[in-house]
């Protein structure tokens, strides 16, 4: 199979009014950014991917966007943008911009002339429908920022369709006018030199609201095909779709080249492993190793060579890794590092969410004034008058809730740790004078220099990017252990998933240790005992 470089890099995740304030108002900027590229740098990554710095009212901070072709002036300017891309790229890091075309703001010219009229040439671009007779909405799709996915606007006289919030009316893409738009727009940011998209609940794009059909809709597929054809088909971009429902054989419909869709997808499996099946992501139950042992080998090993697929714990919708299946107390380094070699030796492309590298943690609240994010506030209303205890819902929040992976970035242990001198738009998280990258990069042990070395490592051995992946001694119940192959080479990764010790068993011979998150290691793995969220990899002989 032919490698493309998205395959051999690791990704990192910026949330841009959370990274570095360069002007003093609170809110990250791009400026911020350019003065953070060298970090950046040292820690060895090949792509940022930019969550949305597009013109926006931010009612869900930018992924609301009112101009696709200018840039937040809170972020600063298109030159400050092109100065970004033009600095990036001197050091061998691409921009890889965040793509939110499933909706728009309700400020967006299309929607406000939309609204206007029927006859307007943009109304058919969003999805609208009569009352019913009975004078009842559409029908009871449901919002995923609850409520109803149905807003009556009174200059339209009719219900639009919103999957997030009233202020994200959806596109409608059986309009054709529309899709152009949309992949003229594309070429813009290509032709500024970008080295792909994110693109935001992609699969959502071909929704039948009467059939209360919402992802994984009939064109969905030509669509992309049609967009790859239109817009990075002969690129050489990196395209990543956020795909929350799809299986395997979904993923190798959207990443197989051969089919002219996507790079790869970000897939959600593991990600829901601690909520109550059938119920939302606010409804807790414990996460069982057993099942993320198995939703990542079924991911690892059904791909193939049929299709390509992203690795990640962390992303601005999801709390902290280290605070949510690590330990954020007593182990926070060992079990941050843990987490990290066990995702970054397996196949994929690897992504870090700003803050990972150095083991930031959740913020957790007391109260619902404490919180910025839109889909907390309208749960927390919702629930509260469904009758749930104010106190369960806050739980609920500090556990998944998004402002978790929001709070400005810990540089240094200065005031409102180096991220700005004025009132940050969300609060520090207060651990910011110990948890910094000032700190981290002083400590030769520190989790930071542990993703450099991993990083480095997926460079330099094709195993971690292509190898076979075979999930070994499942029974050992908290132990997650896997083992690589490639060209007759072995591989063996081994993690204690717990803050127990526990038992390992192996009959092979070392060859030599890759990595490991602590010292003292002893390499005699015939009944090894493994330390709490021990983890380590090593070469096996012959
Ligand atoms: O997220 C899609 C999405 O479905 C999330 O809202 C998800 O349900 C929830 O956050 C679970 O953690 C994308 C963006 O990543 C998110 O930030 C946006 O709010 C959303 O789309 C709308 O654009
Ligand atoms: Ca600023």
């Amino acid at each position: 199979m032919k490698k493309y470089w998205w395959q051999e890099i690791v990704m990192y995740q910026i949330y841009p009014r959370s990274f570095q304030d360069s002007n003093n108002d609170g809110i990250g900027d791009l400026q911020g950014i350019i003065s953070r590229l060298d970090y950046l740098q040292k820690l060895g990554i090949g792509g940022i991917w930019l969550s949305p710095v597009y013109q926006s009212p931010n009612d869900d901070n930018g992924y609301d966007i009112s101009d696709y072709e200018a840039i937040m002036s809170e972020f600063g300017t298109m030159a400050d943008m092109e100065k970004l891309i033009a600095e990036a790229d001197k050091r061998d890091i691409k921009i890889i911009m965040d793509l939110v075309v499933n909706h728009t703001s309700d400020e967006h010219q299309w929607f406000i002339e939309a609204r206007q009229s029927k006859t307007s040439e943009y109304r058919d671009f969003y999805v609208w429908r009569d009352a019913q007779e009975n004078g009842e909405l559409p029908n009871d799709l449901q919002s995923i920022f609850s409520g109803n996915a149905w807003e009556w606007d009174e200059v339209a006289g009719q219900y639009y369709l919103h999957f997030f919030s009233k202020k994200q009316p959806d596109l409608n893409w059986e309009n054709a006018k529309l899709r152009q738009k949309i992949y003229e727009m594309m070429n813009f940011w290509i032709d500024k030199g970008i080295g792909g998209f994110r693109m935001d609940v992609i699969d959502m794009i071909s929704k039948v609201p009467d059939q209360k059909i919402i992802g994984n809709g009939p064109h969905l597929h030509d669509y992309l095909k049609e967009m790859h054809h239109a817009t990075f088909g002969d690129k050489d971009l990196l395209t990543v779709g956020e795909t929350w429902g799809a299986t395997p054989e979904i993923a190798k419909q959207y990443s197989n080249p051969a089919h002219h869709e996507l790079s790869m997808i970000f897939q959600f499996e593991h990600v829901g492993l601690d909520e109550i099946p059938g119920k939302s992501k606010w409804d807790l139950r414990p996460l069982q190793i057993s099942e993320l042992k198995q939703v990542f080998s079924k991911w690892q090993t059904e791909l193939g060579d049929e299709g390509w697929n992203s690795l990640f714990w962390n992303n601005h919708d999801l709390p902290r890794i280290v605070s949510r299946w690590g330990n954020d107390g007593d182990y926070r380094v060992e079990s941050a590092k843990m987490l990290a070699i066990l995702l970054h030796m397996m196949k994929g492309t690897p992504y870090i969410y700003q803050g990972e590298e150095i083991g930031m943690t959740n913020r957790p609240i007391s109260t619902i004034s404490e919180v910025n994010d839109i889909e907390s506030i309208n749960m927390y209303q919702e629930r509260l008058a469904q009758g749930f205890e104010a106190s369960d819902i806050i739980h609920s929040i500090n556990a998944k809730g998004r402002d978790n992976a929001r709070t400005p970035m810990q540089w240094d242990a200065s005031n409102d740790a180096g991220f700005s001198k004025a009132e940050p738009w969300l609060p520090v998280n207060p651990n910011y004078q110990t948890i910094n990258v000032a700190a981290a990069l002083a400590d030769d042990q520190s989790i930071f220099y542990t993703y450099q070395r991993l990083i480095q490592l997926r460079k330099k051995h094709d195993l971690i990017k292509f190898g076979d992946f075979e999930l070994i001694n499942e029974t050992e119940a908290e132990v997650f252990a896997y083992r690589r192959t490639y060209q007759g080479e072995k591989w063996l990764i081994v993690s204690n998933f717990s803050e127990q010790s526990n038992f390992f068993t192996f009959d092979g011979k070392v060859d030599k240790l890759i990595i490991a998150n602590m010292t003292d290691l002893s390499l005699d793995l015939n009944h090894k005992l493994l330390r709490p969220y021990e983890a380590f990899v090593v070469k096996l002989r012959g």
